[in-house]
């Protein structure tokens, strides 16, 4: 069910992408509308999505989003959730980001899967993903909630696509079956003092079944992840605040680092 109407979605939509554009704070959309539901959140989400490709930019993957304890603890939510990620979100291992053109950002250590054939829920589990994932890689997650403070609820964090912002890729790809996604141990450091760290069971006990995830809300929406797909699986540990200056470096076990600077 959904509350809102086309015209409120696409103003929503636009004042949404405007305030991540310009880095500027947005007010919580659930203070003007208070019975907003997951449908009108996804609506916005996607509307934000349409506007952002008919500009000509293209859709770089998809980021499932409050999938570990952690995080969901730190947000006071309780529920995963989906966005998508934008080609120039895209910044290179290693990259300069430029602290400017976002608000406040925070860092997640992910696990990003990449598949080689398309998934589709609802029943979608772990066994599935694997068999469907090409490889996983290392990655940095650089979320900026347009929300004062990061404080939100769930409906106004979806429509924010999930606060995503930037995303950095690194260290080595493997193939799955070599090695144990579970087990793999995640050390976040900020100018060279650890300041998080975890392991992969620490998002829904298997980074997997957050593909999983994915494909069965996308099920939903009669919707599929489809062959080729970059997904971020969620932090693994609390967001990491970050300023102007600081050097983030998340060394992942067996699978090498993944850095950048703020500048
Ligand atoms: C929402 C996005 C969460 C993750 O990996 O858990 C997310 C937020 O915390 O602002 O990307
Ligand atoms: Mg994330």
């Amino acid at each position: 069910m959904s509350t809102l109407n086309q015209a409120q979605v696409a103003e929503l939509a636009e004042y949404l992408e405007t305030c991540e554009l310009d880095a500027k704070e947005a007010t919580k959309i659930t203070d003007r509308y208070p019975d907003m539901d997951f449908e009108d959140a996804y609506d916005i989400q996607y509307a934000i999505r349409r506007r952002k490709l008919d500009r000509g930019h293209t859709l770089a993957g998809l980021k499932v989003g409050l999938t570990s304890r952690a995080k969901m603890k730190q947000m006071g939510v309780d529920t995963p959730i989906y966005g998508f990620l934008a080609d120039y979100f895209d910044r290179p291992d290693g990259a300069d980001i430029k602290t400017d053109e976002l608000i406040h950002p925070k860092v997640e250590a992910e696990l990003a899967f990449v598949t080689k054939a398309p998934l589709k829920g609802p029943g979608c589990h772990a066994g599935n993903v694997l068999a469907a994932t090409d490889f996983v890689i290392p990655a940095v997650e650089i979320i900026d909630s347009r929300y004062e403070n990061f404080r939100f609820d769930l409906v106004s964090v979806i429509a924010d696509n999930a606060s995503s912002s930037r995303f950095v890729l690194g260290g080595r790809m493997a193939r799955p079956s070599d090695i144990d996604a579970r087990n793999l141990g995640v050390v976040l450091e900020r100018n060279g003092e650890i300041v998080e760290l975890g392991a992969g069971a620490a998002v829904l006990g298997h980074p997997a079944a957050s593909v999983a995830l994915l494909a069965n809300m996308l099920g939903e929406r009669d919707e599929e992840i489809p062959s080729g797909t970059l997904i971020l699986t969620g932090g693994i540990t609390a967001a990491v605040t970050v300023n102007k200056g600081d050097a983030v470096n998340v060394r992942f076990q067996d699978l090498g680092s993944v850095g950048m600077r703020f500048v």
